[in-house]
């Protein structure tokens, strides 16, 4: 079921204007009509690329064991947390955002997915208890993995009219190259609280879909597709869904991967959010679906790997709209 969520306000950079009506989809996963399901989760990806999951099944204390060992993390000395780090590809970041001067008012910590990165990698975030990180952010993944590859089925069902699991079967790849990002934004100074910062700037998301959970700090903001900043209230028990660019493309731009960004949190609180960014392997061929190729819908986008795709747009700046180089010449 759908239910619409209505949002107080809208925000263009500073100030907020008020907002005549601004709703985005929220997907009940409880819904028993499953060909219902399939629809809404396929509209919203149409028009929005963004909508939010309750009901989603992920057991409580699966998401409660990972955020408190985000929180034990970032709530370490800045010497301690460098040693996991940096963020290049995999680590402790802060304030660097890729590799071309992108800066935003956060630290993050960027895991590869894959449960043996996880599990290596946590003898260096956490010196105290590696296996309780590590078993706490595995069986986060593997839940909310379970969960992207099931909304990417229902969605298959819509647009194919029958069951198909190539799509997520990509996620589900041993060799995909999805990725986990927490991200903490510390509560602004005092004399900054009340004006909006940006903590991380505009983009889309290069993967396929991305999963997000925060606490119950605000900041989260996507961009509606007539331009205007859309905030995402906070909602800690729900999850919510982006299109990434790869979804883009493989729908031949029936979905639309969403533009959005974090405002550095103004209330003197601080915001966590983790993402699970679900990729297919490196070597995935990124091209149009048949299905979704005909003579009124030509192909809109060249063939690709999902390693060019990854090399040409963390060779760019956050914002740029990188899924615009891979356009076929008919369409540019
Ligand atoms: C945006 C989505 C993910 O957070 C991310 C980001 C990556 C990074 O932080 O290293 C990028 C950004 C993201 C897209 C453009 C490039 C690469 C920073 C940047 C400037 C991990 C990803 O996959 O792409």
């Amino acid at each position: 079921m759908v239910l619409p969520s209505s949002t107080p306000s809208l925000t263009t950079g500073k100030k907020a204007k008020a907002s005549p009506k601004c709703n985005f989809p929220v997907i009940d996963f409880s819904s028993l009509d499953r060909s219902k399901l399939s629809e809404e989760i396929t509209k919203a990806c149409e028009v929005n690329g963004f909508f939010k999951v309750i009901n989603h099944g992920v057991k409580p204390e699966i998401i409660w064991r990972f955020e408190r060992e985000g929180e034990e993390f970032f709530n370490k000395p800045g010497t301690e947390k460098q040693r996991a780090g940096p963020a290049s590809p995999f680590g402790y970041g802060c304030k660097n955002i890729g590799f071309n001067g992108d800066l935003g008012e956060l630290e993050y910590l960027l895991l590869h997915a894959n449960p043996t990165s996880v599990a290596d990698k946590s003898e260096t975030i956490s010196h105290d208890d590696p296996f309780k990180f590590s078993s706490a952010t595995n069986d986060y993944i593997r839940a909310i993995k379970d969960l992207a590859c099931e909304i990417i089925d229902l969605t298959a069902e819509n647009l194919w009219g029958q069951r198909s699991t190539k799509v997520s079967e990509l996620i589900r790849d041993v060799r995909s190259d999805s990725i986990l990002r927490l991200n903490h934004y510390p509560p602004a100074p005092y004399a900054l609280r009340g004006f909006s910062q940006i903590g991380f700037g505009e983009h889309s998301d290069p993967q396929i879909l991305t999963v997000l959970r925060s606490n119950d700090v605000d900041g989260l903001e996507v961009c509606s597709r007539d331009g205007l900043w859309i905030p995402v209230p906070s909602d800690p028990t729900c999850f919510y869904v982006l299109v990434g660019d790869c979804l883009q493309a493989l729908t031949n731009g029936r979905f639309t991967s969403v533009r959005h960004r974090v405002l550095a949190n103004t209330a003197g609180k601080s915001r966590m959010s983790a993402m699970y960014f679900a990729a297919p392997p490196l070597d995935a061929i990124i091209s149009p679906l048949p299905k979704m190729v005909s003579p009124e819908n030509p192909r809109r986008y060249n063939t690709f790997t999902w390693g060019d795709y990854k090399t040409a747009t963390y060779s760019l700046r956050l914002d740029v709209p990188r899924l615009e180089f891979f356009k076929t010449s008919q369409v540019l």
